[in-house]
């Protein structure tokens, strides 16, 4: 049995089924992915689809998670006199928003879907954790998918705002727990400064960051076992 951590697939369905090729991710194992499946590449939805499926996969929200939700919601509401005057400036500002980060290849396969399926997915997406703590091999692990924001020594997690959460990045300079990890993603690691080894699982002050930029050009998709702390790699591209 291994524990696997991925995140930021962004998409790409191709980088996703071939990484769990790649790690030969079977029933015995659990699989962790910390947010951003959506937006920006092809397939996101066919990826949701997947992961529904399955029943040792635990998916932490991302950004792209919240906006999607937020907005799919919206969008699959009937139309009545009262879902129009829902339409509001707010409401107009997040659809933009969304749409200028990458959203219409999840709005393109998400309308192919039937109305009943388009239901399951946004409940599926709604029940996504803001984050977890795991213990692995008595080595303990914060999984969140951008943060933690505004981080306190003695703040419990439950306490941190979702913008901490899935927005703010960590100050990789800054041990946050001598006993944990925490690992992230959300931030690709060629952006962080000073990193000798850009676009690869970078490790500094217990911090792991692991999105390896699979939702861009030249990047890729990244996992970590963290059994044996072992990285796997597939390129965003082929
Ligand atoms: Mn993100």
């Amino acid at each position: 049995m291994s524990t696997y951590v991925m995140s930021d697939i962004h998409g790409n369905y191709r980088a996703y089924k071939a990484m769990l090729e790649k790690i030969n991710f079977n029933r015995e194992d659990m699989l962790y992915i910390l947010g951003d499946i959506l937006d920006r590449g092809p397939n996101p939805i066919r990826i949701i689809l997947d992961l529904m499926e399955r029943f040792n996969v635990e998916v932490i929200a991302g950004n792209h998670c919240v906006m999607a939700c937020e907005c799919l919601a919206f969008l699959t509401k009937e139309i009545t006199s009262e879902s129009i005057a829902e339409i509001d400036e707010e409401m107009i500002q997040k659809l933009l928003s969304w749409q200028q980060n990458g959203g219409i290849s999840t709005t393109d396969e998400f309308h192919k879907c039937s109305r009943e399926m388009q239901r399951e997915i946004v409940d599926f997406i709604s029940d996504f954790e803001l984050y977890d703590e795991i213990e692995v091999n008595g080595q303990k692990f914060v999984l969140v998918h951008a943060g933690l924001g505004n981080f306190m020594p003695n703040k419990e997690l439950w306490k941190y705002e979702l913008n901490d959460l899935i927005w703010e990045r960590p100050d990789y300079e800054k041990c946050y727990y001598s006993d944990k990890f925490v690992i992230t993603g959300h931030t690709p690691t060629m952006l962080i400064e000073n990193n000798s080894r850009p676009g690869y699982i970078y490790k500094k002050n217990n911090h792991i960051a692991i999105d390896c930029g699979c939702g861009f050009r030249g990047g890729r998709l990244g996992c970590l076992r963290l059994e044996d702390m072992e990285e796997f790699y597939v390129d965003s591209e082929e």
